[in-house]
């Protein structure tokens, strides 16, 4: 089970020690530098790796979730932008619910449409509250599910999304600050949602450096998400 195998990890990280995850976009985009960004993600101690992304821009998802399995062996989790996306070569997927907007379809539409082919490819899904943090820029996350992010200053709202999550019985929150956004989470906000709830926090968007995954890990992250960090060092 892989999600026991994150909670052993996380349990056992006592000196808060950052659990880093990366994250590919299996997108139109990164054709040319899967396998550099497959070798970065081998040499830079991840413990796993997130799939997926908001919209893919050609027909070639599946063939390159192909690719990703046959050269990476760390567990491969779906991080799912639609009932699209759901592929055989997971070892689980984030069973997400976007909790931080008010649109069905992303609430539980996509849930649904995706649940007989799970169930089909006897997928292991690790349920998720997914909370969308705004701070500024508009997100690709926040255009294509039809929601705003919910403001990153106004720490008591995100907190109620948290609770709320814990208390529906997701098994994680994840607090998204959008890819490549200019900021990472707000650290105070981060450490207030650590302190008021018990299921593990996942943090992912803006961040660009080690120093970035340190904080933000110290604050009390319990898993931390990187994908243009990886990207652009790549590019380069
Ligand atoms: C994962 O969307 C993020 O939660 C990825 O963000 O591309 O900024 O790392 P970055």
């Amino acid at each position: 089970m892989i999600y026991k195998k994150l909670l052993d990890k996380i349990k056992s990280n006592i000196d808060n020690y950052p659990l880093k995850i990366a994250l590919i976009d299996p997108d139109k985009k990164n054709d040319s530098n899967l396998s550099n960004q497959i070798e970065y993600i081998k040499n830079n101690n991840f413990i796993a790796v997130f799939c997926g992304g908001s919209i893919m821009m050609d027909s070639k998802y599946h063939q390159r979730l192909d690719y990703i399995r046959r050269n990476i062996k760390l567990p491969l989790i779906g991080f799912p932008g639609s009932v699209s996306q759901i592929n055989k070569n997971f070892d689980a997927i984030l069973y997400m619910s976007l909790i931080s907007g008010r649109n069905a379809q992303y609430l539980i539409g996509e849930q649904v449409l995706s649940a007989p082919t799970i169930h089909d490819l006897d997928l292991e899904t690790i349920s998720i509250g997914y909370i969308i943090l705004n701070n500024g820029k508009k997100t690709s996350v926040e255009i294509i599910s039809g929601t705003d992010g919910l403001p990153m200053s106004n720490h008591d709202i995100v907190l109620a999304h948290a609770l709320a999550s814990q208390y529906m019985g997701h098994k994680m929150i994840y607090l998204e600050c959008g890819s490549d956004s200019d900021k990472f989470i707000d650290i105070n906000l981060l450490k207030k949602v650590k302190k008021n709830i018990s299921i593990p926090v996942i943090v992912g968007g803006g961040i660009k450096s080690e120093e970035d995954i340190e904080l933000i890990s110290k604050a009390g992250a319990d898993l931390i998400v990187v994908s243009s960090m990886i990207e652009n060092y790549v590019n380069l």
